[in-house]
């Protein structure tokens, strides 16, 4: 079977495709060597209220389709996993509640028969089993603020292993954002600016954070992509698409907000993987919808860059 490029002479963790349920479309495009970009659920099931979440899921498919590429939304569907999820199926997760899958909980679903929306970790997974190259999200999830026993999301270890090249808008200032860069760099994953030269705060298009590297050709970047997996065992490439600057956030609105949704979060002594939902919540009524606005104009651009970078990597 084909994968999509960069088939020759690299070497690519696949460990095939059986425990999914690849959507004819998505089949078809990746047998054809087309361009393909993944899609989590999550920010579908739990990153947006009713009824924006369906709206956004729509959104970030139209705008794959608009950059010429095919989009592979990934969930676990009665205990199936599924990858290029119909309107049907992002309709019912957008409208029922469903667990949030993380890579830890795929499994767990397919053997209870759950309905679960994937995280970054887990679309990786799915992504790289199926030899799904790119993929589109808003932020990744990153290290919490914490110490000791900090919350480390299970995305950044999964960046580490899956070789999929990932475009997003950094990482939420709720996040330690400085940990988490360090985090990536232990994992070998690169950070690469898209029309930026620091690391973006998802709602915010400063960090303070310089990156390393910075590329705004599309054919640049597939090259690059491309030479980082021509070495063995390597994983994702991070590639962080600042928020469109006619909805993006001043860092300093957004701190104060910031400080009081994790002090809510801390009262309401909300844990684990409730942390990221919570949060997210709390900024979008504290911001009184401003929040809202930018997730979901960065979520749509992040999907027409990946389009544009999948329809670069195939070429
Ligand atoms: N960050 C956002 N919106 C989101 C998420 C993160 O701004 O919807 C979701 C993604 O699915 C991400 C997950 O993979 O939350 C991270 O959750 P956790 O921190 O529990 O690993
Ligand atoms: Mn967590």
């Amino acid at each position: 079977m084909r994968r999509q490029g960069f088939e020759k002479g690299v070497t690519v963790a696949v460990s095939g495709d059986g425990a999914i349920d690849v959507s004819p479309e998505v089949r078809a495009a990746l047998d054809a060597g087309r361009p393909v970009v993944a899609l989590e659920s999550s920010i579908v099931a739990q990153g947006f209220p009713r009824p924006r979440n369906r709206e956004v899921g729509r959104a970030m498919s139209a705008a794959v389709r608009d950059g010429g590429a095919v989009p592979a939304m990934t969930a676990v569907i009665d205990g199936r996993i599924r990858l290029g999820l119909d309107d049907a199926g992002l309709d019912r997760l957008a409208s029922t509640d469903s667990i949030k899958c993380s890579a830890r909980d795929l499994g767990m679903a397919m053997a209870s028969g759950a309905t679960g929306a994937t995280t970054v970790a887990a679309t990786l997974r799915i992504a790289a089993m199926a030899g799904v190259r790119v993929f589109a999200t808003g932020g990744i999830g990153g290290v919490h603020p914490g110490g000791g026993a900090a919350d480390v999301s299970a995305d950044l270890p999964e960046l580490g292993r899956c070789p999929v090249a990932v475009v997003c808008s950094g990482a939420k200032s709720v996040l330690d954002l400085p940990a988490t860069l360090e985090r990536l760099e232990t994992e070998g994953v690169p950070v690469v600016g898209v029309g930026c030269d620091e690391l973006p705060a998802f709602h915010t298009r400063e960090s303070g954070l310089a990156l390393k590297y910075r590329m705004d050709d599309v054919g640049e970047l597939a090259r690059a992509v491309a030479a980082h997996w021509s070495l063995p065992g390597a994983g994702a490439v991070l590639v962080c698409n600042p928020p469109p600057a006619d909805t993006a956030m001043a860092r300093a609105e957004l701190d104060g907000l910031v400080g009081q949704a994790l002090a809510e979060a801390d009262r309401d002594g909300v844990r684990g993987d409730a942390v990221t939902p919570f949060v997210l919540a709390a900024l979008n009524r504290l911001s009184a919808g401003r929040t809202l606005e930018v997730n979901h104009a960065l979520a749509v651009s992040n999907a027409a860059l990946a389009a544009r970078l999948a329809g670069a990597m195939v070429a």
